[in-house]
Formats: C-alpha cells, structure tokens, sequence
C-alpha cells in the first residue's frame, strides 16, 4: 500500500492498477472519465445521476435523448455501459451505467461486477487512462455498501483493461471507511502474490514437493488429545488436533515459502466457491492456492481441526497439486 500525497486520502498500488480511494463529489473529478450511476431510461433522475447532469449541462442530456433515438430505443440494460460528452464536468467523458436495484431472493451480484467491468470497456475503447467510479447501487437501489465493495473492488483489481487509475469517488465518511476497511482486507493481488511465491529458491519449492510425495497415509492421520476423560470433573484441556512430523514438515515449508498471505481470510472462504474442497483451484490463478492454504493455516489457530478438514475434503491435495502445477509449468 502507498498513500499519495495529492488529493487521494488512500490509495493502494495493486498490480499495474492504481486504486485510489477518495471521500467527495464525482462531479469534481478531473479524471478522463466519471461513470453515472444511471436507470435505463438514460433521461436522469436522483443522487450520482442528478448530480451529473445537474453540473454537466444540457449536452449530456441530448446526447442520452440521441442515444434513446438510436441504438438504445428500449433503454440501457442493467449492467451495460454507453458514452457521451462530460458536458462542462472537469472529465471528458460521462460513462452511463445501470446498476441492479439490490434483492435478497435473487443474487444479482454479476450485474453490479458487469457495470464496473462495461465501463473499463468503454472507457478502454475511448483511449481514456483514468476512471472515477460512484459506488454504484448503494444509493436509491439501496445495494449494502460493505457487500457492494467486496464486489466492485474484487472486479476492478482483477479487470482486463488499459485503464491504469482508478479512483473510487465515496459520497460520506461511512462509504469510505468501508472501502477502505475491505480493500485492505483484499491484500496483494494475485500478480503480486504470484511475484512473492517466483522470488523463492527453486530448493525450497522443491523441498516442497519432496516431502509431500513421500507423506503416507499414516502421516495424514490426525490424532485428538485433550477433552474431558470419562467421568472427569472440572477444568479440562480443550481438545486438540496432533499432526504427524511429517505433515508439519509440509506446512512449515509452505509458510517458509511465504505462501501464507496477508487478507482477510475469513471474508474471503465464505464467498469462494473453492473453499471448503479446493474443487476449481486447478484452474484458478496460483494466488488462490495460497489463499486457500492460507485459510486452513490460519483458521486452526481459531478452530482446531481444520486443517484435518482439509486433508479429508482433498483440498490440501489441491493446494499442493495447483502449487507444483504452477511451478512446473507457470513460474517465470
Ligand atoms: N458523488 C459521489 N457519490 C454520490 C453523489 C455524488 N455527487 N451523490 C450520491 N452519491 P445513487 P444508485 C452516492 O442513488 O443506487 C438515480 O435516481 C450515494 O450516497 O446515485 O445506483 C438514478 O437515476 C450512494 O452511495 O445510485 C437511478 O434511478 C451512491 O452514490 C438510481 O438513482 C449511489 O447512489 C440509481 O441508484
């Protein structure tokens, strides 16, 4: 994380992208680009979109009546993105989106991703380098602001575009701690954890997989002391998982290999579908193979016996296979 000394309260180099966080108006915002929160009848209404056309002028206004004439006789689609003039805003261009107004019966997450990931197209194909963002849907479409950011900060990070700056434009204090608080959660991205895991000596990663070929079944077995004895009275020792040398061998490589990554594991094994199995990490990033690994190490601190659960679901197996993958095949 770098913080800028400009105007940014925060900012956050993640790969080739920069993410800056600021607390504002969107309408102040001297970027190529600032994306509309807008509804499909593209006319203007309330919040971010009232306050765009409000301080743009009518020329934004006639270009979205063109745009109703022309290619968008029924309206812009939720999760699609379009572009015309910034009017008088200090950008160049307006990028109108429509966010999905948020359900709790229907996952419409995809939708809110598909907005931020429209406009970098738009954005892209106009030649533009630097976007700012509303946090679309938390307003009049009343999106949760925390489960809004995980979102659109996991889909801008990992955003195929050319667009290298990127700020998020939070209306109050509120807005912007949240962000803040889950971007730091998000930790490095995977290029970055990828760089970590290529920097480490070929020796340890071979170390790695020498130890875990040569693990048996018996070195998987885990056995439990502590716990009440039968009859007992009082205080007891709260069980507790023992693992073979040979296993501790593995994971005390792993963490050697600096595997283990700074996020907020628990956000993130509650949304991955890879998580609890590892069913999908041969084709996820290598990232993700920390990540998991990351959350199984960690979580034993907190609930004993996890990493037993990821012997038995196949999932340290799936860690170890991605990893060798990766480093047989992937590694620069
Ligand atoms: N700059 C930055 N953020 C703002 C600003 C501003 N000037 N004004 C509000 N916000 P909303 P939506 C925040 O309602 O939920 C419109 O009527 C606000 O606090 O603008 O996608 C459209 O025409 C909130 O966190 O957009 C649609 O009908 C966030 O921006 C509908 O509202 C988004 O709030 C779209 O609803």
């Amino acid at each position: 994380m770098l913080i800028l000394p400009e105007n940014a309260d925060h900012a956050g180099i993640l790969g080739r992208m920069k993410i800056t966080l600021v607390r504002g108006d969107i309408t102040q915002q001297a970027t190529d680009v600032v994306v509309n929160a807008a509804n499909s009848s593209l006319l203007g209404g309330g919040g971010v979109d009232g306050a765009i056309h409000r301080h743009g002028g009518p020329e934004i206004l006639a270009e979205c009546r063109q745009l109703r004439a022309s290619r968008y006789g029924k309206g812009l689609p939720t999760g699609q993105a379009v572009a015309t003039t910034a009017g008088k805003l200090p950008a160049r261009w307006v990028i109108h989106t429509v966010g999905p107004v948020h359900s709790v019966k229907e996952d419409r997450s995809g939708l809110l991703a598909s907005c931020y990931r429209e406009s970098l197209r738009v954005a892209d194909e106009l030649g533009a380098r630097s976007v700012a963002f509303p946090a679309i849907s938390t307003g009049v479409y009343r999106w949760p602001m925390e489960d809004a950011a995980r979102i659109v900060l996991g889909t801008v990070r990992s955003a195929d575009t050319r667009i290298d700056d990127v700020t998020f434009v939070l209306f109050d204090v509120e807005a912007y701690q949240t962000f803040e608080r889950v971007l730091r959660g998000l930790g490095p991205t995977d290029e970055e954890i990828e760089a970590v895991l290529a920097a480490r000596p070929s020796e340890h990663w071979e170390k790695l997989f020498a130890l875990a070929d040569a693990l048996t079944d018996a070195d998987l077995e885990v056995t439990w002391e502590g716990g009440p004895e039968p009859g007992e009275e009082g205080v007891s020792e709260m069980p507790h998982a023992i693992y073979s040398d040979a296993l501790d061998a593995v994971l005390s490589v792993l963490v050697g290999l600096q595997v283990i990554v700074p996020f907020d594991w628990s956000a993130w094994h509650r949304a991955t579908p890879l998580f609890p199995d590892g069913n999908g990490l041969d084709q996820a990033p290598v990232a993700d193979a920390a990540r998991l690994a990351t959350t199984f190490i960690r979580a034993e601190r907190f609930s004993e016996g996890t990493i037993q659960e990821a012997i038995q679901s196949g999932a340290l197996h799936a860690i170890l296979r991605r990893l060798r993958h990766w480093y047989q095949n992937e590694r620069q």
